[in-house]
């Protein structure tokens, strides 16, 4: 089984009920065990920052899927979930975005996939709930706890837990 590290993020619609379901999707859809959840946060959009705020979560699994079944079953999600590739624009709105953040420390330089996440360094909307599950875990050699430190995290609030 390899221990994979996911963020989720999205800002249209009912972003946390699709989290919700989206989750168990991963797990029953990828034959995954859930590990660990962090909470849901709100964070200012980055990259085009002319759209609403996201709502930015991490979880852990355990899969035997490999890296590339992963994440076609991770685009087959999104799609479930309302998200369209063929009109949008990078970095622009969307129901769910589903990133695999580090599987195992496996390192991958293809255009389709990338591992760990080429940005992951840069985005304090995926470290913030990285570090709240997995604070000293090392990926490409840092860890979330030390990455953050150097970034901004103006705007990213923690939501309260929901039923
Ligand atoms: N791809 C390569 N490596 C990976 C990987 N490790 N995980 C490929 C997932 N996909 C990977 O992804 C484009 C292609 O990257 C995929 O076809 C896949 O094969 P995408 O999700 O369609 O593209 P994108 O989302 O437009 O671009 P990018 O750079 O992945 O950005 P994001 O992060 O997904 O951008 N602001 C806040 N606060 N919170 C957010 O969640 N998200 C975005 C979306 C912009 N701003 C945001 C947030
Ligand atoms: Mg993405």
């Amino acid at each position: 089984m390899a221990s994979v590290l996911i963020a989720l993020g999205g800002n249209v619609g009912d972003v946390r009920a699709t989290f919700k379901k989206a989750i168990a999707n991963i797990c029953g859809m990828t034959q995954a065990v859930l590990v660990a959840r962090s909470s849901d946060y709100t964070t200012p959009p980055w990259g085009d920052e002319q759209q609403a705020p996201f709502v930015n979560a991490c979880i852990e699994i355990e899969t035997s899927l490999d890296p590339h079944a992963l994440l076609f079953t991770l685009h087959k999600i999104e799609k479930k979930f309302g998200r369209d590739r063929a009109n949008e624009r990078r970095w622009g709105p969307r129901t769910l975005d589903l990133d695999i953040i580090a599987y195992d420390d496996v390192g991958l330089q293809k255009p389709e996939l990338t591992l760990p996440h080429p940005r992951l360094f840069e985005r304090a909307f995926v470290l913030v709930p990285l570090a709240e599950i997995t604070p000293d875990r090392s990926i490409a050699g840092k860890t979330p706890r030390d990455a953050l430190i150097p970034l901004a995290k103006d705007g990213i609030e923690r939501l309260p837990d929901i039923a």
